[in-house]
C-alpha cells in the first residue's frame, strides 16, 4: 500500500517512522510519502489560506496550492506504478471512522490524505478530484481537533495493522473490539499475564482451568459487562443468536 500525506506540518507525521507503521515501512509493506503543502505556494509568504467568502470567523485553505500539490502527488504516484488512488479528507464533518471503514481502506492500494488546518479547504478542491477518484471524508470522533494531522495518524495506524503480514499474529485481529464474528460489537474484556499473583491480587481462576469452553464463556461475559458499562449503545447491535450457538458448543 502507498500513502501520501499533504500537510503544512510535515513533522507532525514523524510518528509514522515508529512502531508498527514504521516497521511496516521498513519491511516494504507500506510506502509513506509526506509532502509540505507550502512547496506549492509561489508568493513571498507561502500563503495557503484566505478569508471565507460570505464572511465568518477563521480562514479557508486555498484551492491552488492543494490542486497543484495533488496533481504532483498523483503524477508521481502513477509514475512509480501506483494505481486506484482514494482521497481521505479528515474533517469533523465527515462520516465516522469505524473498524468497518478501516477494513475497506486497508483493501485499497493507494490513499492520499489531505489534513487541513483553519476552517478547512475550499470545497471546489474535493468536487474537482471526486470526478477522478473516491473521496472519503472521515471524522475520528465527536470533538474538534485543531487540524487533521492527528486523525491521519489514527487512520493510518488502524489501516496499517490490517495489511497482510503487518501484525505478527493474524489471529490477533480476531478478538479485536469491533471485529466481526460472535463478539461483534462487544468491547474486549480484561487481560492478564504472569505472575499469577501480584500485590495480593490473583488472576481469575478460570484462566488457569485449561477449560477452553469455560474460558471463552468467561471472556464473553466480561466483554458483555464492559460493553454494558462503557458503551450501552453497542449492546443493541450484538447478535444473541451468535452467543446461543457459542453456548451450545461449550
Ligand atoms: Cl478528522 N479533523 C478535525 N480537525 N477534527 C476532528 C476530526 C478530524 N475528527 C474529529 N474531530
Amino acid at each position: 500500500m502507498r500513502l501520501d500525506v499533504v500537510t503544512i506540518f510535515p513533522e507532525y507525521l514523524d510518528p509514522l517512522n515508529v512502531s508498527l507503521v514504521g516497521k511496516a515501512r521498513h519491511r516494504g509493506q507500506l510506502a509513506v510519502h509526506v509532502h509540505d503543502l507550502r512547496e506549492w505556494t509561489y508568493d513571498r509568504h507561502n500563503t495557503v489560506d484566505d478569508t471565507p467568502y460570505g464572511g465568518g470567523p477563521g480562514m479557508v485553505m486555498k484551492t491552488e496550492p492543494w490542486g497543484d500539490a495533488l496533481d504532483t502527488v498523483l503524477a508521481d504516484g502513477y509514475e512509480s506504478g501506483a494505481h486506484a488512488p482514494a482521497l481521505i479528507v479528515p474533517t469533523p464533518s465527515g462520516r465516522p471512522f469505524t473498524q468497518e471503514l478501516a477494513v475497506e481502506l486497508s483493501e485499497r492500494p493507494w490513499l492520499i490524505f489531505t489534513p487541513a488546518r483553519y476552517e478547512g479547504i475550499d470545497r471546489r478542491v474535493f468536487d474537482e478530484y471526486a470526478t477522478r477518484m473516491p473521496v472519503y471524508e472521515v471524522s475520528i470522533g465527536d470533538y474538534v481537533l485543531a487540524g487533521g494531522e492527528a486523525a491521519v495518524l489514527v487512520v493510518t495506524e488502524a489501516v496499517a495493522r490490517l495489511l497482510p503480514g503487518v501484525l505478527g499474529n493474524a489471529e490477533s485481529h480476531r478478538d479485536d473490539s469491533f471485529a466481526p464474528g460472535a463478539m461483534a460489537n462487544l468491547l474486549e474484556g480484561p487481560v492478564y499475564t504472569k505472575p499469577p499473583a501480584w500485590r495480593g491480587r490473583d488472576i481469575p481462576d478460570v484462566l488457569l482451568s485449561g477449560h477452553h469452553g469455560r474460558i471463552a464463556r468467561w471472556r464473553r461475559d466480561e466483554a458483555l459487562r464492559r460493553t454494558t458499562r462503557n458503551r450501552p449503545d453497542l449492546i443493541e447491535h450484538c447478535d444473541p443468536k451468535a452467543f446461543d450457538k457459542k453456548d451450545r458448543e461449550m
